[in-house]
């Protein structure tokens, strides 16, 4: 059973806030609010039905949302207990509730600390961010039922806010494609290993190599064909699961858990293994 409390901070910083809107009530007429409410459920439903995974820690976690979270927030996050979304200044970002793939985003900041604690920085940094794209568009795709070619890859379609150059937050069919803007500057994301940027920003660039591991991932993907949940998807999940990721895992070490992951779900050296070696190597990681 899902359990999930909506609360708003009410312009204020103060966590959680007010409850607004709790389980099994009906819509507040706020739309932050019932996009969170109804994104959370929606997130929820997927990694039961697909993974059958119960909540955040596999123990039926209640969620907690907070929305309305300061004044013009410019951001979304996970803070290891609930979820926060900003209303976006109207200037560059609308609300972080806008886009399903940013509530599945943020929840799944939750499982992937609560699976494999990858490190926030440098790669395992960039791919901790890239699990939380990756489910994120997967739940999307999932609402749509869209296969891996219908899908548009695309991160937080409608969150830029009207004037803005561009189409999303990031794309994970085409990294470094989602917006060139004065405002907002060009997508930094790399989609290939020869383009990997070393900075010291962005906890070593976690939301620009992140460009890297989502573009495997729809390789693979788009390789597979058919609904990516279902084969991608269930190697990815298991890969984050698995007992020899380790918390400072690279692209590489990642890439070659999917592998052996691929092997033991559908045999070793079938398609999947051969979907699974192709996509990596299209982004410069050779397993
Ligand atoms: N929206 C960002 C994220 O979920 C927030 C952050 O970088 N702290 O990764
Ligand atoms: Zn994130």
């Amino acid at each position: 059973q899902k359990q999930r409390t909506i609360y708003t901070a009410n312009h204020h910083q103060d966590l959680p806030g007010t409850v607004v809107r709790a389980e099994g009530q009906g819509p507040s007429g706020d739309v932050a609010v019932d996009e969170a409410y109804d994104g959370l459920g929606a997130t929820f439903d997927f990694y039961l039905q697909i993974f059958n995974r119960n909540s955040i820690d596999d123990s039926g976690m209640k969620m907690d949302a907070t929305v309305h979270f300061g004044e013009d927030y410019n951001n979304a996050y996970w803070n290891s207990i609930q979820m926060v979304f900003g209303d976006g200044d109207g200037r560059i970002f609308n609300r972080f509730t806008i886009a399903l793939d940013v509530i599945g985003h943020e929840l799944t900041h939750g499982v992937t600390e609560d699976e494999a604690q990858l490190q926030y920085f440098n790669q395992s940094g960039a791919l901790n961010e890239s699990m939380s794209d990756v489910f994120g568009s997967l739940i999307k795709q999932f609402v749509k039922q869209q296969t891996a070619e219908a899908a548009d890859w695309l991160i937080g379609e409608g969150l830029l806010a009207p004037g803005i150059q561009g189409v999303a937050l990031r794309s994970m069919k085409d990294p470094g494609s989602a917006f060139d803007d004065p405002l907002l500057g060009k997508d930094p994301q790399p989609k290939h290993m020869d383009h990997y940027n070393n900075t010291f920003a962005d906890n070593g660039g976690v939301h620009i190599n992140s460009g890297i591991p989502n573009h495997a991932f729809y390789q693979v993907a788009t390789r597979l064909g058919g609904f990516a949940w279902e084969k991608a998807g269930r190697i990815w999940y298991d890969t984050l699961l698995d007992q020899s990721l380790q918390p400072n895992a690279d692209f590489l070490s990642f890439a070659r858990i999917t592998f052996a992951v691929a092997g033991r779900l559908h045999g070793a050296n079938g398609p999947e293994c051969q979907a699974v070696r192709d996509g990596w190597a299209s982004v410069g990681i050779n397993i």
